[in-house]
Formats: C-alpha cells, structure tokens, sequence
C-alpha cells in the first residue's frame, strides 16, 4: 500500500518564517483513499481554533517512498493530580526515574510556562550539556494502525475519555519516544485553556497529568535527549523515518 504524509501549519500575521504567531499545527501519515478526509479534518481544526484566526495556512501532502516502520503505543498510564503543583511533583517524581534532574526539569517547566518566543514545534535538550540544541523541532511522518486506532477508541469511550487530543498527542509521544537517544518527553498545550498534560518515555509509557498548568498559560514541548553529539539522527527519526502506531492499546489508572 501506499503511504502519504500530510502536515498543516496556519499562523496569524503572515506565516511563520516572517514573524507570523502560530495558530495550528498537525500531522499525519494515511493511505490514499483517506487523504480527502484528513484534509477536511485539518482544514476544520486550524479554522476553528482557540489561538485566534489564520491569515497563512500551508498543507503539505507527499508521498512516501521508503518503509514505513511499525512503532509500538505505549501504555497509557491515568494519574489524577488535583492541582498544579501536585501534577509538577509528580511529573518531576516520573521524569527522575529516567535520570533527570530536578534542576533540569524546572527549566524545562519554566520554558513551557512561558516560551522565550513563539514556538511550533518542540525545544530539544541535551542531558549531557544541559543545553538547547535545537528549538522548533517539529515530528511528523506518524499515523496509525487502523486496528490499533480503533481498539484505542473503544477504550477511551468506556473510560469516558473520548478526546482527540489524546490521540493525537499520544500518536506523537510513541514515535518520538522509541527514538534511540530520546530520553523522555514533556509537554503540555499552548492553547490557554487547555491545562491537562503528560510526561511519557519508553520506559513510563504515556503519564497523563490533568491540571499540569495554570489556565492561559502558554506551553511546548521539550524533548531531552542523552547526549548532544545524537542531534543530528535524533532529527532524522524525528522527521523522516515514516512510521505507524501499532500494538495493542493499554489503559491504566494510577490513582
Ligand atoms: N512535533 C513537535 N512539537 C510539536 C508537534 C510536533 N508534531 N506538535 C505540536 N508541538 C509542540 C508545539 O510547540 C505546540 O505549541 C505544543 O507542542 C503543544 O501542541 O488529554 O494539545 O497540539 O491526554 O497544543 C496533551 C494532553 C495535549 C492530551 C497536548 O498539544 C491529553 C496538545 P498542542
Ligand atoms: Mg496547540
């Protein structure tokens, strides 16, 4: 079958390289019979956005020539953090596990909380030097396994907990986090009213965090990796390498 890769990007104010705010974003890769559909989709979510109204929107469909790869889901793990500085210990508790530490994970909060510039994409952290490698480091060439994909559905219905942000940002968390060198990821919405949040890694699955900002606050993501010299095929896996979602999905409350 073939593959396609499909990427919108809408700003408000020209496009983004000419100092335009960035509105929407959003990927996916699809077979051709579906390209149709996700366009609309697209269209719809950049046009309908709570960031404010576009004045440059771009979509690019292409398609795939190398394999597409099969990246396993990773489990999705329910916390229930009452407050923002419940969410913030518990992130900082998962995120040690992997070896972060407190100091690097508060810088990383301070960047999401309020971003030097406006962003599009992810900041990416080296743990070795404890520095930004590169800003605005957007994945792409990710979709799903329609079976996966449906399994994942049913499940989040019977948890009450039918959301396409959850998809969508769990899609992303599985390709960037089976990058060799990605340590472990954080991120939370920009969008000011949209406060829940994970943490996720190979090793924590997808931990979601409700409650991870205070409301109309910006947010990012940042993804650390373990050393900086890993930059150059970290970005490659991030994206080139075409991959789908797959796997059976996994659903636990932790609290
Ligand atoms: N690659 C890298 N960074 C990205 C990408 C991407 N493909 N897409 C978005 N970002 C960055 C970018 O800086 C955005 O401003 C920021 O992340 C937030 O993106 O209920 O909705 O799409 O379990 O606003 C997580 C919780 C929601 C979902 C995250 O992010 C849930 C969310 P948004
Ligand atoms: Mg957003």
């Amino acid at each position: 079958m073939d593959w396609y890769s499909i990427r919108l990007r809408a700003a408000a104010g020209g496009p983004h390289e000419k100092g335009g705010r960035h509105i929407s974003g959003a990927e996916d890769l699809v077979p051709e019979t579906e390209i149709e559909d996700r366009l609309f989709y697209f269209w719809q979510k950049a046009s309908n956005h709570e960031k404010g109204k576009w004045d440059f929107l771009q979509i690019t469909v292409e398609k795939i020539d190398e394999r597409v790869q099969e990246v396993s889901l990773l489990p999705v793990k329910l916390f229930y953090p009452a407050t923002t500085v419940d969410a913030r210990k518990l992130a900082t508790e998962l995120l040690g596990r992997n070896g972060i530490t407190q100091r690097q994970i508060n810088s990383a909060f301070q960047l999401l909380e309020n971003p030097p510039q406006d962003i599009r994409g992810a900041w990416v952290v080296a743990l070795d030097s404890n520095r930004v490698v590169r800003e605005n480091v957007r994945a792409t060439k990710f979709g799903w396994n329609k079976t996966t994909y449906q399994q994942l559905q049913e499940m989040l219905t019977c948890a009450g907990l039918i959301n396409t942000r959850l998809s969508e940002a769990l899609a992303l968390a599985s390709k960037v986090n089976a990058c060799s060198g990605i340590v472990a990821e954080l991120c939370w919405s920009d969008n000011p009213e949209y406060t829940t949040g994970y943490v996720a890694s190979s090793r924590l699955g997808y931990c979601r965090l409700p409650n991870f900002k205070p409301i109309g606050k910006g947010g990012g993501r940042v993804f650390w990796i373990e050393k900086e010299e890993q930059i150059e095929s970290v970005l490659h896996w991030l994206r080139e390498v075409p991959c789908l979602i797959g796997g059976v999905p996994i659903l636990q409350k932790e609290e």
